[in-house]
């Protein structure tokens, strides 16, 4: 059959294709590693990682053998029955991030409605707040997916206008301010405190030093349970293990996502101690694939390869690497204002207004040039690799990137 070009391809999926998405005009066919190659074979550096999906890089061979090897075996049980696949997973996971238990799931969206779920019921059945009285105090910039209960606490009107009647029981206050937190705790009916450790889609904010271990002390000091999502900042992305790991935190709730599979498969989970996961009793939570034998075994070799490759301390080595090669551009060039991350999760401001194009044609340009990236809210570029980069690579992206923003024309 005649190959299809990326023109006709990007036809196809405006002609037949919901329209949820505006993708940048490039149409890939592969990628490895680092990598990514279009129809036309040119080969780009992917600076998204599927939203921090592929920290392992695109395709790598342990994962998907993991991958091919169990599909050949044993793809789906469904937990009517128990499989040889799933005990061991959860012993590996649990023990990797220091739980009693693991609730397995599929997207990042449903382990962040399992840990409402979760953390409400633990209000009622052990904090005592009366039934259906729980609130669960969220971040104004909050983005934890796109389920109509969790848009219904969002401020963002791309994602919740004209998607009511809205799910109560949420409590939203300015993220990164203490004082805030507190004053909201002190509602006996709060069950618990939702949050990004660093707000990915907001545009990379990271809170000031203190602030997840002062969140985390107050949530203590009231009662209430401090829920960590990690779907994106988790996994080594900021350079440690987990975000909150930057200070010290332990959450008594922590969801995981995306590079849990290495973006080979929707994997998803909830992690808890015994004294809260145990409220949840056979019947009355599931999901057909959560925890199927393929997500097992493939979660497995993705948290592995973490560790075999040392993917934590490079992320955090090139992510210093990074912000001062950006500062250093940044600091002749008055297209870009300012550069903030952790790890290799960064984002450049782009000093324009946010409904200006700038920040898209400057994508547009640097997709010329050979590297991958999108905007995210108007004005801001995320930057996020895959953690298998070397240095070489990097410095090659750097220079791809100061070309770009030197010779950028409006
Ligand atoms: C889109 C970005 C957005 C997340 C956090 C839960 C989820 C996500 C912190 C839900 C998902 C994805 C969703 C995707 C774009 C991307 C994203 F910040 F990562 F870039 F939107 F904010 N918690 N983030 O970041 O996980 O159900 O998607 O598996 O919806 O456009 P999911």
């Amino acid at each position: 059959m005649e190959k299809l070009t990326s023109a006709e391809l990007m036809q196809m999926e405006d002609k037949y294709g919901a329209h949820n998405y505006h993708p940048l005009p490039v149409v890939l066919s592969k990628g490895y590693g680092v990598y990514v190659w279009d129809v036309e074979g040119k080969r780009y550096f992917d600076f998204l990682s599927a939203y921090s999906a592929v920290n392992q890089g695109h395709c790598h061979p342990k994962i998907i053998n993991a991958l091919t090897e169990q599909a050949r075996n044993l793809t789906l049980t469904s937990r009517a029955f128990y499989n040889d696949s799933l005990g061991v997973y959860e012993k590996f996971i649990t023990s990797y991030f220091g739980f009693d238990k693991v609730l397995p799931m599929n997207t990042g969206a449903e382990a962040v409605e399992t840990a409402i779920k979760l953390c409400r019921k633990w209000a009622y059945e052990k904090k005592g707040i009366h039934e259906n009285d729980a609130k669960i105090i969220v971040c104004e910039g909050n983005f934890h997916g796109r389920t109509t209960t969790i848009i219904s606490f969002s401020n963002d009107p791309d994602a919740n206008k004209n998607f009511g009647p809205y799910t109560p029981g949420f409590v939203r206050i300015p993220y990164n301010d203490l004082g805030a937190l507190e004053t909201a705790l002190k509602d006996k009916n709060i069950a618990g405190f939702l949050v990004e450790p660093i707000q990915g889609e907001a545009g990379v904010y990271v809170p000031e030093d203190g602030y997840l271990k002062g969140a985390a002390d107050l949530c203590k000091k009231y009662n209430a349970l401090f829920i960590a999502d990690e779907v994106q900042t988790g996994i080594a992305r900021t350079g440690k293990l987990l975000a909150v790991h930057h200070e010290n935190v332990q959450p008594d709730i922590l969801i995981l996502g995306k590079a849990l599979s290495g973006g080979v498969y929707p994997v998803s989970a909830v992690l808890a101690n015994d004294e809260i996961m145990m409220v949840i009793k056979p019947g009355q939570h599931g999901s057909t694939f959560g925890g199927n034998p393929i997500a097992a075994k493939v979660a497995i070799a993705a948290l592995e390869v973490i560790e075999e490759e040392g993917l934590i301390e490079n992320a955090e080595r090139l992510g210093k690497i990074f912000r001062k090669e950006m500062q250093r551009i940044i600091d002749s060039s008055d297209l870009v204002l300012k550069v903030r991350g952790k790890g290799l999760l960064n984002a450049i401001i782009v000093n324009d207004t946010p409904d200006s194009s700038t920040a898209w044609d400057l994508c547009v340009q640097l997709k010329e040039n050979g590297l991958l990236a999108k905007p995210t809210h108007g004005n801001i570029i995320r930057f996020a690799p895959p953690l298998v980069m070397s240095e070489e690579q990097l410095m090659e992206c750097v220079s791809i990137i100061e070309k770009t923003i030197n010779s950028f024309k409006k």
